[in-house]
């Protein structure tokens, strides 16, 4: 496919930490070799990817405002901004490209702070609970709804 969009994939905060602290919770898979695996999905699937993280809820927005023009698709791992952030809900309202939100651990099992999703009211949908893999299911979901529009 000739000239298709990427799919964006954006990481919120403390991600970075990923395959250090608290390998029970979120595995030991590192964000680089998850950024490394979702290349080579996103390939496979005949697209590009970009791939970011930042600790700044305002740089993802900003993010997601490019991406409303570049992107094919974005898959999000929000973060903690998951369950608090206004700004990241209006910026994915505000794109017309479809936004996956996307965890590794599964949200809705854990504590009460974690059951309400801000992202998750403007998301297309939400991918959660099956650590790495939950982002080359996310990709998978990305390139097929890239392909729709
Ligand atoms: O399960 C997910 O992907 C989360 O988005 C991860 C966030 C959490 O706040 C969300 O509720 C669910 C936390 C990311 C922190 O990642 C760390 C990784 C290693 C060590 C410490 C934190």
């Amino acid at each position: 496919m000739p000239d298709a969009k990427p799919i964006y994939v954006l990481n919120g905060p403390n991600l970075n930490l990923l395959g250090t602290r608290e390998p029970e919770i979120y595995g030991r898979v590192t964000l680089a070799e998850i950024e490394v695996a979702c290349a080579e999905r996103a390939a496979q699937l005949g697209r590009g990817i970009v791939f970011r993280q930042s600790n700044i809820e305002g740089e993802l927005v900003t993010w997601l405002q490019e991406a409303g023009d570049k992107a094919g698709a974005v898959v999000l791992n929000a973060g903690a901004y998951t369950h608090t952030s206004v700004a990241l809900h209006d910026a994915i309202k505000a794109i017309a490209v479809p936004v996956i939100e996307t965890h590794l651990s599964n949200p809705t099992a854990r504590e009460d702070f974690r059951h309400v999703s801000l992202v998750g009211k403007a998301a297309k949908g939400v991918i959660a609970g099956f650590g790495a893999t939950s982002y080359l299911l996310a990709i998978e979901a990305a390139a097929l709804l890239a392909n729709e529009s």
